[in-house]
């Protein structure tokens, strides 16, 4: 077997280890880069990498039942380790498909196996901590990681902090010795790349909120912004208010209070107000005339701190929806400080609506990006047309129905229907992904939840754990 100095060279020589001025992702500038990608190419390297990997945990091979090599780098790894060694894999799904439904875990294995993760390097951990996530919610059990190059920017303590074990064949001290000592690098760039290295540690823990974030300050402006400091960067007032509301009550659930009886929706709002940023209507749906209903509610959202939707999905040209955004047996925008629109009709839906807005009243509109439903028309070029018609609008237009993430804009907000702690669907064409999926895997913000609230027999308890479970995803997607 190669020594690890060996390999080293190797992979400095085939330029997976590289040095000069490498601009990231992020923008930030770095001494270094690693492209392990490109050990495919050179399968004896294939093979000596995995053998290193392998020897660092053979002595502990009874401990695991099963591989996961982290996507793409790593798969082609796990797979010499695990034929090499017999022991069965498991593989991870990059993207999830489509629907919840979907497996993500591919592979035959036994529930409450212990699956040890491979991955070429680990920065922040992120990687790694999101597949372990994986793994467990499909009732494997995660201890330990094993990864080729440690960069020691602070990965191997956040994965410690979630119980995870990080084994590493070498750090990037490492690396910088065995290059340095073959007169590969300069003494300069040592420590050039150890400053780089060790003023980018991404483990910081945020104190001061109660809970466990940590922000990954290499990557700063790749790094997902808080719900607070999002709200810093709108200038529509409701998208600031929301934002604001989620970041002080500690809540991205939206409420679908679907129910028919005026009564019952006013009950409903006075009882689950504090555990939701946005209580969602169909006013047309109410069996007593809206303007004593809308009265109550809007007393109800200062009460308990919370902004009312009209889920009205305005989809006709901008005279009509001009008259049935402010008039009408609804006057829906006397009242509802957020409503939705197609982006069907073009961007006249918009200056419609925009134009039935008395002057120094704050109001906002969500455009419908993507639905939940089945067979629903709305293609990728539809929703990245509709990105656009927002970006276009932007004072009024603060983000979106959709069910992942349309845009990087921090300042649009992303607001997922089609919700349930259990995935599936219904009987007429809705489907459902859980809390989960929707926040972390597609990096929306908000969860919109009906049914799986209003059906249950206990709405407050079922409210809270909706409410819980995607506050600890966005908690996680900040962990990156
Ligand atoms: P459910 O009971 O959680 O299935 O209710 C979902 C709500 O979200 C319901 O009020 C729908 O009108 C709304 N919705 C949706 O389900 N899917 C979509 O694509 C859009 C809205 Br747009």
């Amino acid at each position: 077997m190669a020594s690890v100095d060996d390999v080293i060279l190797r992979l400095y020589a085939v330029d997976a280890i590289k040095f000069g001025e490498f601009k990231l992702k992020s923008g930030l500038l770095s001494p270094v880069y690693f492209d392990l990608r490109v050990i495919i190419s050179y399968p004896d390297l294939l093979v000596e990498v995995s053998k290193l990997i392998w020897s660092k945990i053979e002595s502990q091979r009874s401990k695991f039942d099963v591989v996961c090599g982290v996507p793409y780098t790593a798969l082609p790894i796990a797979t010499c380790i695990c034929t090499a060694n017999d022991v069965p894999m498991v593989i991870r799904r990059k993207e999830a498909k489509d629907y919840g439904t979907k497996k993500i875990i591919e592979g035959h294995y036994k529930e409450g196996s212990n699956c040890l993760i491979i991955e070429d390097v680990v920065t922040s951990g992120s990687s790694v901590f999101e597949t372990a996530n994986s793994l467990k919610a499909a009732n494997l059990t995660v201890t330990d990681a094993v990864v080729l190059l440690n960069r020691q920017q602070g990965g191997e303590q956040m994965l410690q902090a979630e119980n995870i074990t990080l084994h590493s064949i070498f750090t990037i001290s490492e690396v910088l010795e065995c290059l340095k000592k073959r007169e590969k690098i300069s003494e300069k760039m040592v420590t050039k790349v150890k400053d780089f290295i060790f003023s980018n540690n991404t483990f910081k823990p945020v104190n001061g909120t109660g809970d466990k974030i940590y922000r990954n300050s290499a990557l700063v402006s790749d790094a997902t912004l808080t719900f607070e400091e999002r709200a810093k960067l709108c200038s529509n007032k409701v998208a600031r208010k929301i934002l604001e509301i989620m970041s002080r009550k500690k809540t991205n659930l939206c409420l679908s209070a679907d129910v028919v009886s005026a009564v019952e929706l006013v009950e409903l709002a006075d009882r689950l107000g504090p555990l939701i940023c946005i209580l969602k209507t169909h006013v047309d749906i109410l069996d007593i005339p809206t303007p004593s209903v809308s009265a109550k509610l809007k007393e109800l959202a200062e009460k308990h701190d919370f902004v009312l939707f009209e889920d009205r999905k305005f989809a006709d040209i901008g005279s009509t929806v001009k008259h049935q955004y402010s008039a009408g047996v609804y006057s829906i925008s006397q009242w509802a400080e957020l409503t939705n629109a197609h982006s069907v009709p073009g961007p006249g839906v918009i200056k419609g609506l925009r134009a039935a807005v008395k002057e120094n009243a704050d109001r906002a509109c969500l455009l419908i990006a993507q639905m939940s439903s089945e067979g629903n028309l709305a293609t990728e070029d539809y929703t990245r047309a509709t990105v656009k018609m927002a970006e276009e609008n932007d004072d009024f237009v603060i983000g979106f129905i959709c069910t992942k993430k349309v845009s990087e804009n921090p300042k649009f907000l992303h607001m997922t229907p089609g919700v349930k702690l259990q995935a599936g669907g219904d009987e007429l064409g809705q489907r459902y992904l859980t809390p989960d999926e929707v926040i972390r895997n597609r990096k929306s913000d908000i969860i919109i939840v009906g049914r799986g609230i209003t059906s249950a027999a206990n709405r407050l308890e079922v409210a809270n754990e909706y409410k819980n479970a995607a506050w600890q995803a966005y908690l996680r997607s900040l962990q990156r």
